[in-house]
């Protein structure tokens, strides 16, 4: 009877581990401390030709993809500044391609776009693609965004665009692009939960914890064992 009642816990408690360790993914905000980006293998000529600056107008390589990914959250408004230290991403004559690497599968909700504020230097274009770990395909997003504060000046706002494919998404590809030549904005995000393991084959922690279960029952029957047989 006690036994069967341990035992029972036992797998009531490990089965219970599993369900919670395929119940953990939360939506998370995608930025520079989940994910990185680099530039697009189209610039190679312009890296080649300008290592410091590439496709940018005034703001290093580094810092321009650093500027990219820095938003804390997929609500947050950010004064457009200019010049070496400044906070947007400018290109001048032609479209930025950009690889973002997620490091790991996520399943997309929103992607999140920080667009200029007027027409003239505003993202006319934004193609992304969307790819698995195995480099499948898995999704493509073809937008006009709209102006960061529509026309008006202040801190950019995001603009928001909900992302139905099937997921499972790494790799990421974004070529930006201005009917006039001119792109520029403050930041690209992504709003996204981990993909759930494979085939459902648990991760090593929830093993871990499930066999860590099966050990309490197998503890609790040896010390039933040892247990001296006692008569009244
Ligand atoms: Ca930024
Ligand atoms: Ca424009």
């Amino acid at each position: 009877m006690k036994m069967s009642r341990l035992l029972s816990y036992g797998v009531a408690a490990g089965m219970g581990m599993l369900v919670a360790g395929a119940a953990t993914a939360e939506p998370v905000y995608l930025n520079k401390d989940n994910i990185t980006v680099a530039l697009g293998a189209s610039h190679a000529a312009q890296v080649a030709a300008n290592p410091t600056y590439g496709p940018f107008v005034d703001i290093s390589i580094t810092r321009a993809l650093a500027n990219i990914i820095d938003a804390p959250s997929a609500t947050y408004e950010e004064v457009h500044t200019s010049g070496g230290s400044g906070t947007h991403i400018w290109v001048s004559g032609g479209p930025l391609e950009l690889d973002f690497d997620f490091q790991a599968e996520y399943d997309l909700t929103t992607l999140h776009f920080w667009n200029y504020l007027t027409n003239q230097y505003s993202v006319d274009t934004i193609v992304f693609t969307f790819y698995d770990a195995a480099r499948n395909q898995v999704g493509t997003l073809t937008e006009s965004p709209r102006l960061g504060r529509n026309g008006a000046s202040g801190p950019i706002i995001p603009e928001d665009y909900a992302l139905n494919f099937p997921s499972r998404v790494r790799y990421v590809n974004a070529v930006l692009s201005g009917s006039n030549g001119e792109v520029d904005f403050n930041n690209i995000g992504f709003t996204a939960q981990l993909s759930p393991p494979v085939n459902g084959v648990p991760e090593p922690a929830t093993w871990a914890m499930l066999i860590a279960g099966f050990g309490m029952v197998g503890a609790g029957m040896r010390k039933r064992t040892r247990t001296p047989v006692t008569c009244a």
